[in-house]
Order: structure tokens, then C-alpha cells, then sequence
């Protein structure tokens, strides 16, 4: 081979390479969008079906990547987020945080990587990103929970003559969702002289740990008259609980989150009360902002409250109200 064909080769590679860009940047018009909740549950399910819908609704060209946790924990999302990270391609991230500070070091790192951050359900740092300690996701969009905690020992109070022992049933300290309901919750029932919270456990996201807990405060407390179940797995623990104990209607249970279970148990006069959350909403709406942001626009609010469905034994037959319980079409 002689010199000079050489160097016009390698020029021509040169070339090549120097065209690269902008091969790419045709293909940068894809937008790459991650979604990671907190785990395998129906409320996170329904969110699902409202990212997916979402992206077929739009005309763009988006490429979702979606990984769900088999536990609900810090120590389980934090490497599923850093993988997601390490794939070099994704433009945003929606994301349910599992813990309110030790996920703001891998998010901020995801967002120092060039992913935008868009919370769904759980927010980090104190969930204020106009003003708070963490200001770097774009937005927050979920439930007003301690509005939600509020609406519950309000319920529960009226449900039970304003007096008596109530308990609540939590998943882990460091949530930022279940942390405000527990909070509402207590601001609620301080607001009646004659109640009182007389304890929280906290089950780890597992139902089965929630009955047990449940089972033991039951027997410790004759006199309880109502439990409030923080979430999915919380309140169907506390209302199997209350069933096999035979107390159903003497021991009041209000349902954070309205799946079947939690419906079938309204239905036998177990639990008084579920509020519904908005799933499919948080996660149709989160890709609208990924997708805004995308296209350049500035105006997207930090904060997105989603609403609630109060849903009891007198609304649950009208479908404008049941639609709102967590039902996700099987394929
Ligand atoms: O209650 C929801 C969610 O809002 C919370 O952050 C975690 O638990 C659920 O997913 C229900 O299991």
C-alpha cells in the first residue's frame, strides 16, 4: 500500500468522523424517557398504564425505559437508578423517590449526568424545589398527603362520636408520602380533645408484617375504635387484621389508596373509607412535562398537586367515583 493512499484513507476516515455528529444528532430527535417507581404495587401500576398512555398519545418519537423495584427501599432503587444512568441515553428520569434523603446523592448524580428529574408520588429533600434544600428536579407532581392524613382522622373522628384510641399503620420513616399522611393524620385527631393516637408501627411495605402488627395492637388495646393504613399494603394488612379478629364495624379502618382488595373490604363493612390517589394522572402528566421541557417550554410548574377520590359505602356504587379505584386492565 503505497504512502499516499494512506493518508488519503485515513483523511477520508477523518471525514467520516467528523459527519458523525451529525448522524446524530438525527437520531437525537428520540427522547428517551425512564420511569422508576418505588415498587411492584397496583397504585404504581396505574401510573404505569398513565406513562405508557401517554407517550402513545404523543406524535414524538420516545423511547421508555421502565425498571420496577421488587421492594420498596433506598438500597434496592439506588443501583437500578445508577444503571439506568450508566446506559449514557436517557433525557429525563420520572421517578418515585423510596426515601426523601438518601435518594438525593444518586439523583443528584443522575442529574449531573444531564438527565432531567421529574418526581412522581414521593419527592426528595423537603419537596419545595422553588425554595427548599433540593431544587434541581423540574418538577413534583403528586398527592397532597398531609391534606390526605387530615382527611382521614377528619373521617375517622366523625365515623366514631369524636372520642376514643386510634392507631396507625406506616410503612418506613423517611417516606416523604407516608411521613405527611402520618403527620396530617395526627394533626387531625389533636384537633379532637377526646382522641388519641395511641401508636405507629412501621410494617416495611409488607402486608403480612402489617396484620401481625396490627393483630398485636388489637389485643394490647381493647378499647381501640379506628386504624389508619398509610398505603396499599398497610391498610389491607390492618383490615385482615381487624377481620380475623371479628371487629369489623367496632374497629374503624380508613384505607390510604383504593385498590380492589381495599373495595372488597369496604364492601364488607371493614374499611369506612379509601382515598384514592390519582396514579394514572401523575404518570400521563409526567411525560407531558418531560415531553414540554423538551420542546423548550420554561413556565412548567415545580409543584403539581394530583387531587384525591374520597371513596365510601355512598359513592362507591357511582362509577364517576369508582373509576378512581387502582384497576389496571390485564393484557
Ligand atoms: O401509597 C402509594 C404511594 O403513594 C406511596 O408513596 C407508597 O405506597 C403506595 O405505592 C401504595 O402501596
Amino acid at each position: 500500500m503505497s504512502k499516499k493512499f494512506v493518508v488519503v484513507l485515513l483523511s477520508l476516515v477523518m471525514m467520516m468522523l467528523l459527519a458523525l455528529p451529525m448522524t446524530t444528532s438525527a437520531q437525537d430527535d428520540t427522547i428517551v424517557i425512564g420511569f422508576l417507581p418505588g415498587v411492584v404495587d397496583p397504585f404504581y401500576q396505574l401510573m404505569e398504564v398513565g406513562v405508557r398512555q401517554a407517550v402513545e398519545d404523543s406524535s414524538l418519537d420516545i423511547e421508555l425505559v421502565v425498571q420496577i423495584p421488587e421492594m420498596f427501599s433506598p438500597t434496592v432503587q439506588t443501583p437500578i437508578l445508577d444503571a439506568m444512568v450508566a446506559r449514557g441515553d436517557l433525557d429525563y428520569l420520572i421517578i418515585a423517590a423510596t426515601d426523601k434523603e438518601q435518594m438525593v446523592a444518586p439523583l443528584q448524580a443522575a442529574f449531573d449526568a444531564g438527565i432531567e428529574i421529574i418526581s412522581v408520588d414521593t419527592f426528595i429533600g423537603d419537596g419545595d424545589y422553588v425554595n427548599g434544600p433540593v431544587t434541581f428536579p423540574l418538577s413534583y407532581i403528586g398527592s397532597d398527603n398531609t391534606e390526605g392524613g387530615r382527611i382521614a382522622a377528619r373521617a375517622l373522628a366523625a365515623n366514631v362520636g369524636e372520642e376514643g384510641k386510634v392507631y396507625i399503620q406506616n410503612v418506613n420513616p423517611g417516606i416523604s408520602t407516608t411521613d405527611q399522611r402520618q403527620q396530617g393524620f395526627e394533626e387531625g385527631i389533636a384537633e379532637f380533645p377526646n382522641m388519641e393516637v395511641v401508636g405507629v408501627d412501621f410494617n416495611g411495605d409488607d402486608e403480612s408484617t402489617a396484620v401481625q402488627q396490627t393483630e398485636a395492637v388489637l389485643q394490647r388495646e381493647e378499647d381501640l375504635v379506628g386504624i389508619f393504613g398509610t398505603n396499599v399494603f398497610s391498610a389491607n394488612g390492618a383490615g385482615i387484621a381487624v377481620n380475623n379478629a371479628g371487629l369489623a364495624g367496632a374497629v374503624d379502618v380508613i384505607a390510604f389508596d383504593a385498590t380492589i382488595f381495599a373495595a372488597e373490604q369496604l364492601r364488607a363493612g371493614v374499611v369506612s373509607m379509601m382515598i384514592a390517589q390519582k396514579p394514572f394522572d401523575m404518570g400521563y402528566l409526567a411525560v407531558q412535562f418531560a415531553i414540554a421541557d423538551h420542546q423548550g417550554v420554561t413556565s412548567l410548574p415545580k409543584r403539581v398537586p394530583t387531587g384525591f377520590a374520597v371513596i365510601t359505602a355512598d359513592n362507591i356504587d357511582d362509577p364517576e367515583v369508582a373509576r378512581f379505584i387502582y384497576e389496571v386492565a390485564e393484557n
